[in-house]
């Protein structure tokens, strides 16, 4: 089951700090595997250079054609052995912390419909390793949105982008969010899903299985401005409700994002959260004992001055307004 990678163990490949859209830079905003001591830093650094530089002389060989070399993405390691991911993790957004930053409005933006998003929406469906690492990008096969039109409502509906912003693919340059989320998750989650629409039918049958929003509300854990929550009540509720504990993450006290995670038969089962996945998470993503579920107030957004680009440009990318 083991593929060939083309990308890096450090994940940099989608690091790019030239855009606000967190599925190019990381949503940590500083990278993925974000380390705090600067001794691993340095690694990281040293490691990302050598990984470029192979790349390169790759690209220079023409080993890559002139598809990779025009590419935004930069892959980081080549050559690397990727087997087969340990588990499924489905990441799942809080709309009501993302959306309170939003600054720029446009027709692909969840945040920006008239109508608030009061339940989490999916980000992805995440294969990923026991040892908190994950495999990227592992099959050169570019996203096609045709393939999805039967779940075209339901991803509209469940999986929205929450930014403007395009998002960067594995070999292909930019495209919208879930051309990044199946170029690189879905190509590494085989061999339980195998292709393009496969990939989404399972991350949205698994969402609508096993409904967060209406997990944490059995509880009494329900989208508020003011009120506060206690971590390990938010973990239990969770744990009781479907089985396993997830992992949250947060931003200042809010919760942005909730996993669960699966085996790969996609039962329930624990995500990481040991030190293997807090390695991997910037400090300020760290909840603390208390945190909130806020809401958005939708029409500050529609009647500010904020400008609303077209969904899509002519060649199918998505712009920035700044
Ligand atoms: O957590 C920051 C970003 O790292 C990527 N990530 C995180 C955990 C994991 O198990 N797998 C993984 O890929 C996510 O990147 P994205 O899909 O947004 O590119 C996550 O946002």
């Amino acid at each position: 089951s083991s593929r060939l990678r083309i990308d890096c163990p450090l994940y940099t490949t989608l690091n790019s700090e030239t855009t606000t859209h967190p599925a190019a830079r990381g949503r940590e905003g500083k990278g993925e595997k974000e380390t705090p001591r600067r001794a691993e830093a340095m690694a990281t650094a040293t490691a990302t250079t050598a990984c470029l530089l192979a790349v390169w002389s790759l690209v220079a060989a023409g080993l890559f054609g002139t598809g990779l070399a025009r590419s935004s993405v930069a892959p980081a390691a080549v050559g690397k052995e990727q087997r087969e991911f340990d588990y499924f993790a489905l990441a799942l957004q809080w709309p009501g912390t993302i959306c309170s930053s939003t600054r720029h409005c446009c027709a692909v933006n969840g945040c920006c419909r008239s109508e608030a998003l009061h339940t989490f929406t999916i980000h992805g469906l995440w294969p990923d390793y026991d040892d908190g690492t994950w495999p990227s990008c592992c099959r050169h096969t570019s996203f096609d949105m045709d393939k999805l039109t039967p779940l075209k409502p339901a991803l509209d509906k469940y999986w929205p982008s929450l930014y403007c912003s395009s998002s960067s693919t594995c070999f292909s340059g930019r495209g919208p969010f879930w051309a990044h989320e199946w170029e690189k998750h879905g190509t590494c989650s085989a061999p339980v899903v195998h292709e393009e629409l496969q990939y989404f039918t399972a991350a949205i049958d698994l969402y609508l299985k096993y409904n967060v929003t209406e997990m944490l509300a059995t509880g009494d854990i329900l989208v508020s401005n003011g009120k506060e929550y206690a971590l390990s009540d938010v973990i239990d509720t969770i744990k009781h409700a479907f089985g396993g504990s997830p992992q949250i993450i947060c931003k200042k006290g809010s919760v942005e994002e909730l996993r669960l995670c699966f085996t790969k038969d996609l039962k329930p089962r624990d995500c990481l959260t040991t030190s293997a996945m807090y390695k991997n998470l910037s400090k300020s993503k760290h909840c603390p004992k208390k945190i909130s579920l806020p809401t958005y107030d939708p029409i500050v957004l529609t009647n500010s001055t904020l400008e609303i680009v077209p969904e899509a440009s002519d060649n199918g990318l998505y712009f920035y307004t700044s």
